[in-house]
């Protein structure tokens, strides 16, 4: 994945938990890197190994890390320059989703490298959506979590999500449920 996405895990680090938390977990998970470079692509291996360090270093599961570090990035960008790219995808959470393959696209037409996850929205009802979400990465549905609430934030409306549907295999893929207050309009 593009440095951005280590940076923003990196910056998470340290400003909850400070430097030494941050070098012991660098050690952790191996990394020589002491600064990733954002328009830089590595290896998804990279960020794993950041997750599972982060993970086994505070002691909380890799869900919630992931969880967390998802809700970090929707505000990280915005002191990224991509703040514009964000708002400019939507005036609410709802339009937002609906745009983010868009979004995507956009990223990708500048970085060769990106290798966007795809976010198909549906809208079953007044602040009622159906989200599926598909990736050529594993295992980072609870970092889907996390994103959704830090729309929410970013927003400033409550958001409710639960997975009700886990990738097997495939031709299926997670699925997320989400409510939306106040009702986003449309
Ligand atoms: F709900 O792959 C809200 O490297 C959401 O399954 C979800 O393949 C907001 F460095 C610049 C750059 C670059 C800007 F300059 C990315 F190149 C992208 C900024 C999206 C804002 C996807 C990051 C692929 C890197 C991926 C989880 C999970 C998507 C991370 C969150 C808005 C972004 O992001 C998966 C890669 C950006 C950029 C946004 C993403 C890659 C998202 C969201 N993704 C790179």
């Amino acid at each position: 994945m593009y440095g951005i996405v280590n940076k923003a895990i990196v910056e998470l680090i340290h400003t909850r938990f400070g430097e030494d938390t941050w070098e012991r977990i660098r050690g952790r998970a191996g990394l020589e890197e002491e600064l990733f470079i954002s328009l830089d692509a590595y290896p998804d291996e990279y960020t794993y190994a950041l997750v599972r360090a982060t993970s086994e270093e505070l002691g909380l599961p890799a869900e919630q890390v992931l969880e967390t570090f998802g809700e970090y990035w929707v505000e990280y960008v915005g002191t990224q320059g991509y703040g514009e790219l964000l708002r400019g995808a939507g005036n609410n959470v709802q339009e937002v989703l609906l745009n983010l393959d868009n979004l995507h696209t956009r990223v990708g037409l500048s970085f060769a490298h990106l290798r966007p996850p795809s976010f198909h929205c549906t809208v079953l009802g007044p602040g009622e959506l159906r989200l599926r979400y598909t990736s050529t990465r594993q295992g980072l549905a609870p970092m889907v979590v996390g994103l959704l609430k830090g729309l929410g934030r970013m927003f400033h409306t409550e958001l409710h999500v639960v997975q009700t549907r886990h990738k097997e295999g495939a031709g299926t893929a997670d699925e997320f449920l989400i409510r939306l207050q106040p009702a986003s309009s449309s």
